[in-house]
């Protein structure tokens, strides 16, 4: 297993859309197995394969008090159950240091393949049906900040990259 590094906005990379895992194997469970190192260590709730640039169709989350409900999705494609929008304070491993509010649907059904390959349709709301909306999110290229103001982005965008800057 191993910690594997996150890219971080305004990183080109995750802009890529990524292509669906063509077969679940031991690669791809070792990928989840270091997935879930990654996003335990962080600590976050959830994580797209392209934010550990790589750019498959998968995405790993645990929305539970005390990270005790790991959840794997690969493949995943979700229909919206209620119209009805929410809105969550939304952070990203990605976008370190920074919550802004988003509003999505509360209510959705996911069918995916687990870390078998075995198909699974499943209903979740609440944290859980956010997380999935924005991981999903990230294996299409986008991220949080783009449901943001362009000034509110910008500002997000500057001080990550003085932050690299400084890092580099
Ligand atoms: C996505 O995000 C999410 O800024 C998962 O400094 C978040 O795990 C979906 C994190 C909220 C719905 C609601 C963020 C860790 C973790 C940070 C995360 C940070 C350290 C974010
Ligand atoms: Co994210």
């Amino acid at each position: 297993m191993a910690v594997l590094e996150i890219l971080e906005f305004p990183d080109p990379r995750l802009r890529t859309r990524a292509e669906p895992v063509e077969a679940v194997d031991d690669s791809t469970r070792e990928l989840i197995a270091d997935m879930f190192e990654t996003m335990y260590e962080a600590p976050g709730i959830g994580l797209a394969a392209t934010q550990v640039n790589v750019h498959r169709r998968l995405l790993v989350m645990d929305v539970s008090e005390g990270a005790t409900q790991p959840m794997v999705f690969i493949n995943p494609e979700y229909e919206v159950l209620d119209d009805e929008l929410g809105e969550y304070d939304e952070g990203c491993l990605s976008v370190p240091g920074f919550y802004e509010t988003v509003s999505r649907p509360q209510r959705i059904r996911v069918t995916a393949l687990d870390r078998e390959g075995e198909s699974f349709t499943t209903e979740l709301e609440g944290l859980a049906a956010i997380c999935l909306q924005h991981e999903v999110d990230h294996l299409d290229g986008k991220l949080f900040v783009d449901y943001l103001s362009p000034l509110k982005r910008q500002r997000i965008r500057k001080k990550l990259e003085k932050d690299q800057r400084r890092r580099a």
